[in-house]
């Protein structure tokens, strides 16, 4: 049993795809172990991205994620990590494959919808990160 941290951004919830992404997770097996709305501050999403902070785009991307809510979920089953990254698709919104959600979904790289941890070190500290607050 593995533990991820998912981030359905505020694209997500605007343009209420929330309940598709989430039943595409529950589709493969995953339980959503816990779940809570949050409002990220640009403190946080420097934390969240230290590993984008020197790009060119990283203001934008800070402007996007505070643009709204994100529903910020720990999703448990067996390779959670690499398993839900599969699902999630690509980065580029270009290169993600068709049946994955960015694949279908997302027609921006920056506004892609959804993040998962990338590895289970990055995913403890990511839910010790958005479920210890508040
Ligand atoms: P991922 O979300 O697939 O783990 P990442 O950690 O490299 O990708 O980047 C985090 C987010 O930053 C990504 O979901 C969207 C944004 N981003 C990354 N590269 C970008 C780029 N070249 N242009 C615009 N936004 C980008
Ligand atoms: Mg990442």
């Amino acid at each position: 049993m593995e533990r991820t941290c998912i981030l359905l951004k505020p694209d997500a919830l605007k343009r209420r795809l929330a309940g598709r992404i989430i039943a595409r997770i529950e589709d493969k097996g995953y339980i959503i172990a816990d779940a809570r709305m949050l409002q990220l501050d640009e403190a946080v999403l420097r934390e969240h991205y230290s590993h984008l902070a020197d790009q060119s785009f990283f203001p934008d991307i800070v402007k996007y994620m505070v643009s709204g809510p994100v529903l910020a979920m720990i999703v448990e089953g067996e390779n959670a990590v690499e398993g839900t990254r599969k699902i999630i698709g690509a980065t580029r919104f270009e290169d993600a494959a068709a049946g994955t959600i960015r694949g279908d979904y997302a027609f921006s790289t920056r506004q892609n919808l959804i993040h998962g941890s990338d590895s289970a070190e990055s995913a403890e500290i990511e839910i010790g990160r958005f479920f210890a607050r508040r």
